[in-house]
């Protein structure tokens, strides 16, 4: 296999200033820390997992390259295009949108970079050049609408690949499956009313942001059908997200038939997380990877881009990424030195409310076809 990989130097420059998740504040007891809680170091150690282990050499590197403002607009408007590159010429930067997002001066800069990781990543996908890869771009990009960034994301890194990939290469039908802990609602927003891009978002029920994330929220017009929710109740580990697999998502893939995958890939659901509550094992990562790369060989020729979302822990998150790119390179799980106290609690049994959750959406497979999308 050859695999395709994207990391940045700056990815891991992005500034998220001085508080844990809310800026350090005084008057509440709020004490400044070096390490918000998505501090990109968590990235950069992934990254550097990856060098130390050996597999840097054999993965294709792929540069990133500024994605244009033309790339940007594709899917943002103009409003925000222009805050954000307002906001980060001030000395002191600015925020993507909600408060609790901070970037530095020149935050523009490596948020455009972050989508230019995914562009570049899927335009080799697309080529062929590399039969799949991971963009390991910062800052993420799910929770960001059209109109604002949020949650520490600034662009739609996935929703601008998937733009791309549609108006500049010519793909009728694009999936994007995020199993980022949180709910994907900006890539949801982003597509909601547009039935060539299938969004799938498998996440901890109000988990982030507040209020959404329904099964209900199913697209409208056109795209009524071809918005997917799975929430989970917490506590759900590898036998969850493995029967989410095989009950939803592969079958949904199936009924859309799209010409490229998209992972949207957070590792906020693993049992280290310090912002969400799931049990998803490095083990269970490398099997949920297995079973995309399958489906997308099976489907799409194997066209597949995994695009880095969220996971804040900075111990066990490179573990789960170096998992998932073995898996890429067709290499077999090798447990790794957490396997002690990941492996023993229980997350690898299906418990009865999980696979009720699970049950609750399958109805929601009933309205995808890239029948009426390609006719
Ligand atoms: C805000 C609050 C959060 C909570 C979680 C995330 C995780 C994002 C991620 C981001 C921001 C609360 C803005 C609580 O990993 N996505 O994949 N902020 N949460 N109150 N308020 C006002
Ligand atoms: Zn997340």
């Amino acid at each position: 296999m050859t695999t395709g990989y994207v990391w940045n130097t700056r990815y891991g420059w992005a500034d998220t200033g001085s508080g844990s998740l809310f800026p350090s504040d005084a008057t509440t007891g709020l004490q400044p820390i070096g390490h918000h809680l998505a501090h990109p170091d968590t990235k950069r150690r992934f990254h550097e997992l990856i060098a130390v282990s050996g597999l840097l050499d054999r993965l294709h590197t792929i540069r990133a390259v500024a994605a244009t403002e033309e790339d940007i607009l594709r899917v943002h408007t103009p409003q925000h295009l222009a805050r954000i590159m307002e906001e980060s010429r001030q000395p002191k930067g600015g925020d993507a949108g909600d408060g609790t997002s901070p970037f530095g001066r020149g935050g523009y800069e490596i948020a455009a970079l972050s989508a230019g990781g995914a562009i570049q990543l899927v335009d080799q996908v697309v080529a062929g050049r590399v039969d799949n890869g991971y963009a390991l771009v910062n800052p993420p990009g799910h929770h960001a609408t059209r109109a604002t960034g949020m949650g520490f994301c600034v662009f739609n890194n996935v929703s601008i690949a998937a733009a791309y990939a549609k108006d500049v290469l010519g793909l009728e039908r694009v999936a994007v499956v995020d199993w980022d802990v949180h709910h994907g609602n900006g890539t949801q927003d982003i597509w909601y009313s547009d039935p060539t891009v299938l969004t799938i978002s498998i996440h901890q029920h109000l988990c982030f942001p507040p209020g959404s994330g329904y099964r209900e929220e199913r697209g409208t017009g056109a795209g009524e059908g071809y918005s997917i929710n799975i929430p989970l109740p917490p506590g759900s580990g590898d036998a969850a997200y493995l029967q989410v697999m095989d009950q939803l998502v592969i079958p949904a893939l199936r009924e859309f038939r799209p010409d490229l995958i998209l992972v949207a890939s957070g590792f906020d659901a693993s049992m280290m997380d310090p912002l969400a509550r799931q049990m998803v094992t490095s083990a269970g990562f490398a099997r949920l990877t297995r079973r995309m790369l399958d489906i997308a060989a099976d489907l799409c020729d194997g066209r597949i881009a995994f695009v880095q979302e969220g996971g804040y822990s900075p111990h066990y998150v490179p573990f789960c990424g170096l998992a998932v790119i073995r898996e890429l390179l067709g290499e077999p799980f090798e447990p790794d030195p957490y396997t002690p106290i990941v492996s023993t609690q229980g997350g690898d049994v299906l418990l009865d409310h999980e696979a009720a959750a699970i049950d609750a959406a399958e109805p929601l497979l009933g309205a995808v076809s890239g029948e009426s999308v390609s006719g």
